[in-house]
């Protein structure tokens, strides 16, 4: 929906910082008759992509990828002010009705990026949005609920070691009989993982969500506890994640060597991913990170050795989590 020729001077503007610049192009394509969703997938998604791929490979660090970000958020919170202004919110309300949609990242979620162009999304089809942004605690999300009365809780996580907190997030909301639906990187095109966290529903696109609404129920019961001794591993280990991230470090970091800090610094994302792959019986998630973390190291030049022993490590931090060794012993 956007030319080449134009995504590479959006990305070039992104690659200097340079938010006004960002706006003014994305000024000129909304002027050219280019639809909303066109721009976020097709600049700020591909940017935001290509981003991605330059940090995995070692060749961005983690501060000019959030330089990079922060010229994205520029331009989605640049959107949602020119959507704003060629809506008429009265008309919109009627239409729509109240009350508005409740967008949330998990709790220790920090990509807002997707929750935000989501956000963006939803108000350009009329929708009042209340956006909460990244880190969303379970307190937060009290309030929230309390403050708004939304119709529904939108909870958006990009990691897989977030899912913890997302069932936290179904947990809160269903308690008040708000529905939650999910949707992010972190979670599965069949809905598996979505369904094991008792969420109400799950959607990938946001596109999908207006049709979505339309099905869900107006109030939900609060979902039942998880008693699954798979579940009781789960949250011990996530709330053991920082002494056993500490132990593993003790014991590698003296390694030294290329990528050794860099691997080590995702040991709490490791662990997080072991515990949601606990929570919803899902060992790809387990797989998946394996595979991620070892690409993570290769990019840096991180010694075999060194992964191995980081595997190691880990290892012998979950000795006390029959079901979570299990999982990690398959992946091997
Ligand atoms: C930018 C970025 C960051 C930034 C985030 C800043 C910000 N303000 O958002 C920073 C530097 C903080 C960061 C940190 C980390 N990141 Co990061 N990050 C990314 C990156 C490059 C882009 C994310 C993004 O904005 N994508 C753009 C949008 C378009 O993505 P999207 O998911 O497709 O979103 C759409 C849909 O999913 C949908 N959607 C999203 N949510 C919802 C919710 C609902 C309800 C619905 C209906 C739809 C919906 O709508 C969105 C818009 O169309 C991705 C790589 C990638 N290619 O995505 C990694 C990535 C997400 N990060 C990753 C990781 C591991 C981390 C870290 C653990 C380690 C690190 N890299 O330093 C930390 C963890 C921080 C934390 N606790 O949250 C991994 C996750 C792996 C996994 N499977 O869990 C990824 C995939 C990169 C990778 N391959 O290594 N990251």
């Amino acid at each position: 929906m956007v030319a080449t020729a134009v995504q590479d001077r959006y990305w070039d503007r992104v690659v200097h910082n340079d938010g006004a610049g960002a706006r003014a192009i994305v000024d000129t394509v909304l002027t050219d008759g280019t639809p909303l969703d066109g721009i976020l997938t097709g600049l700020v998604g591909d940017a935001q992509r290509r981003v991605g791929s330059l940090w995995a490979a070692d060749e961005w660090t983690v501060a000019r990828e959030h330089a990079a970000t922060a010229v994205n958020e520029q331009v989605v919170q640049h959107l949602r002010r020119r959507i704003r202004s060629w809506r008429d919110d009265a008309a919109v309300r009627a239409a729509r009705g109240t009350p508005p949609l409740l967008v949330v990242c998990a709790e220790r979620e920090w990509h807002a990026l997707p929750a935000l162009m989501l956000t963006a999304r939803l108000e350009s089809e009329g929708y009042a949005v209340a956006y909460l942004g990244a880190d969303v605690s379970t307190l937060a999300l009290q309030r929230a609920i309390a403050d708004h009365e939304p119709r529904v809780t939108l909870v958006s996580a990009s990691l897989s070691s977030s899912l913890v907190f997302v069932r936290r997030h179904v947990e809160t909301a269903t308690a008040s009989g708000v529905p939650v639906v999910v949707g992010g990187a972190a979670f599965d095109p069949a809905g598996l993982r979505a369904r094991r966290i008792g969420a109400t529903a799950q959607a990938l696109d946001p596109a999908d969500v207006g049709s979505l609404l339309a099905t869900l129920p107006r109030r939900v019961p609060a979902v039942p506890p998880l008693r699954t001794d798979a579940a009781r591993e789960a949250f011990a280990l996530l709330a053991a994640v920082g002494p056993h991230t500490d132990a593993v470090t003790q014991r590698v970091a003296r390694r030294g060597g290329p990528g050794t800090t860099a691997v080590l610094d995702q040991v709490p994302h490791v662990l997080g991913a072991l515990a949601a792959a606990l929570l919803t019986d899902d060992a790809s998630i387990v797989s998946e990170t394996r595979t991620w973390l070892d690409a993570v190291g290769d990019a840096r030049r991180c010694e075999r050795s060194t992964l191995a022993e980081v595997w190691a490590a880990v290892t012998e931090q979950v000795a006390d989590y029959p079901l979570g060794r299990r999982m990690l012993a398959d992946a091997a």
